[in-house]
């Protein structure tokens, strides 16, 4: 422990990495563009310049604090310096905020009323590069990039990739995948990590608004939608509601007013998942099969296995994602309900950006027809309550529509690392005394570290799982999986750090508290539940009795041989 000097106030640090963090403990909140806790140091924005008692300029982001350090955080200097750094970013910034997809969120708006930047003396003379939209789920806008850095980052240090680099010198650097590729013949995998740290408008989600409110408005359609379990503890970010709040009966209330016609959880597709997924491994368990058996339900993940170790791809499970089976159950519901003539379009409510791509895959169509047709993040409904004038969080919660409104506690915590494993051993240890729940909770399946693992006994045998988040965690374990020198029986892999809370479509910024606020919304629903386990959902039960009898592989599985 030590202390330093933060404009004349005595301050204590401890573990803080560098000065920033320790004037951020003491309340005061330094501006940053390139400045991630998470990410490495890269010092290159310079809005978070202090001052010293001798004079001294630095970046706080890069200088360790030191005993009997005195920092001065505003002075006149200070001001001029961050003013200029603005104007300048400004000056070759393609400033058309009020039809940017960022307007109202962008750093750099936030940043220039802050700190009163009222004019830009410079012209904007660089031409105008083409939008990229060949990704079905995120869209880069080079004019409104500021060169921070924090995608690239992201996606080399986070996500292992490295599809995003800088490119050319001086006043023509870029920031662009290699060979200048679109980002949609890359190896993207879609997951909008990059779009979570942008702080301006140069990487933004792929927008799916108009057509959805064209169909809500077409009297031929039935629109249903399922809302993802990550989805409820977010969206109330947007609305001023305390972090990680569970928001899914206002979200319901305002759907209903949008004007969709049902709508329902996809919690409920989670418990089929739990049930089709825990029966996949139990047989590879007895045949001995490919093993480990990977999970599906992370399209990014799914991408990713496919593209960097394809060898291992025939390990992923057949299911489908719980928004697939989802969305194929209800299409089939609709064909097998001929009383009603409107044509049955589903919406997901998704905090992934890759789901939108997820849904186009052919794999998990049924019959040719795509199940999912269209998918909206968190931060799309956002955009589309406010639009239709609604304050999400004036509304009285209202329920779900039945039969598929009822759900189990552990379709919720799908959301979070950990929580697909921890819902798979809840059914095949099959017993909702709280002991036995707590000791699955215990095995170390929970947490929020990039690798877990835990050994269960299951029956005569020992299982071996692993739990990944950040897919350049999940490279790392692959990779020692495929040289045998780790050995799994199930290895779970979502693509982003912590789990669906953080994924692409997510209400930004999402910073640490952010974090464990939606992390423990999502256990808390899990606490709530009356329902613990996926097999004791009373319609899922009843469903394979009735209509999902024989057509379970043909609803609920994809049908690619790996
Ligand atoms: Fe997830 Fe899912 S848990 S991937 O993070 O499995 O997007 O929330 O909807 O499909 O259920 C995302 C979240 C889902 C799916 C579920 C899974
Ligand atoms: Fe990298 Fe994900 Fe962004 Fe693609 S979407 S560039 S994989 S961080």
């Amino acid at each position: 422990m030590g202390y330093m000097t933060i404009n004349n106030r005595r301050v204590t640090f401890d573990q803080e990495k560098n000065v920033l963090s320790v004037i951020r403990k003491s309340g005061i909140d330094l501006p940053t563009f390139c400045y991630h806790s998470e990410l490495s140091t890269y010092g290159a924005c310079r809005m978070c310049v202090v001052e010293d008692d001798r004079g001294k300029v630095f970046a706080s982001c890069s200088e360790k604090p030191r005993d009997g350090m005195v920092i001065y955080t505003n002075t006149p200097r200070l001001q001029h310096h961050r003013k200029m750094i603005l104007e300048l970013l400004l000056a070759s910034h393609n400033r058309d905020c009020t039809t940017c997809r960022k307007n109202g969120i962008c750093t750099l708006q936030k940043l220039s009323v802050q700190l009163g930047v009222n004019y830009v003396r410079f012209e904007n003379n660089k031409p105008q590069i083409p939008l990229d939209e060949s990704s079905d789920c995120i869209v880069r806008d080079p004019n409104k990039c500021i060169l921070c850095g924090d995608c690239v980052r992201t996606c080399e240090e986070h996500q292992g990739l490295g599809i995003l680099e800088f490119a050319y010198r001086g006043s023509n650097m870029q920031v662009m995948p290699a060979f200048n590729r679109k980002i949609g013949e890359t190896n993207c995998v879609g997951c909008g990590q990059c779009r979570v740290v942008c702080p301006t408008g140069a990487i933004t989600i792929m927008h799916n608004i108009s057509p959805v409110w064209k169909l809500i408005y077409d009297s031929n359609v039935r629109v249903v939608v399922q809302i993802a379990p990550a989805v409820r503890i977010a969206i109330g970010d947007k609305f001023g509601l305390p972090k990680g709040e569970n928001a899914l009966g206002k979200l319901v209330a305002a759907l209903r007013r949008m004007g969709f016609d049902e709508i329902y959880d996809t919690n409920f597709g989670a418990d089929l998942t739990v049930m089709e997924e825990s029966k996949e491994l139990m047989e590879r368990l007895e045949s001995g099969e490919n093993l480990p058996l990977f999970t599906s339900c992370c399209p990014a993940w799914v991408k990713y296995c496919e593209d960097q170790f394809p060898d291992l791809a025939k390990h992923i499970s057949s299911c489908r994602s719980p928004q697939q089976m989802f969305g194929a159950l209800l299409k089939e519901e609709a064909r097998e309900n001929r009383e009603d003539q409107r044509k049955t379009i589903v919406v997901s409510i998704m905090p992934c950006t890759a789901k939108k791509a997820e849904i186009k895959r052919p794999e998990h169509w049924t019959d040719g027809e795509q199940d999912v047709d269209y998918v909206l993040t968190t931060q799309e409904v956002s955009r589309m309550i406010k639009e239709a004038g609604i304050d999400l969080a004036q509304l009285e919660p209202e329920a779900l529509d039945m039969p598929f409104g009822i759900s189990s506690g552990a379709g919720a915590i799908f959301g979070v690392t950990g929580g697909v494993t921890e819902a798979v051993l809840r059914r095949l240890v099959n017993s909702n005394k709280v002991a036995d729940l707590e000791a699955i909770s215990f095995t170390g399946i929970r947490g929020v570290e990039g690798v877990k693992e835990a050994t269960v006994t299951l029956g005569e045998r020992e299982v071996k799982i692993a739990v990944v988040n950040g897919l350049k965690s999940a490279g790392e374990v692959m990779k020692k999986i495929q040289s045998g020198e780790l050995y799994y029986d199930f290895v779970e892999v979502m693509a982003c750090r912590r789990g669906c809370i953080t994924g692409g479509g997510q209400p930004v910024p999402i910073g640490p508290r952010t974090k464990k606020a939606r992390v423990e919304g999502l256990y808390r629903i899990d606490n709530l539940a009356q329902i613990k386990l996926s097999n004791e959902n009373p319609i899922i039960q009843s469903l394979y009795d009735g209509m999902l009898k024989g057509k379970e592989h043909k609803l609920l599985h994809n049908n690619i041989q790996r």
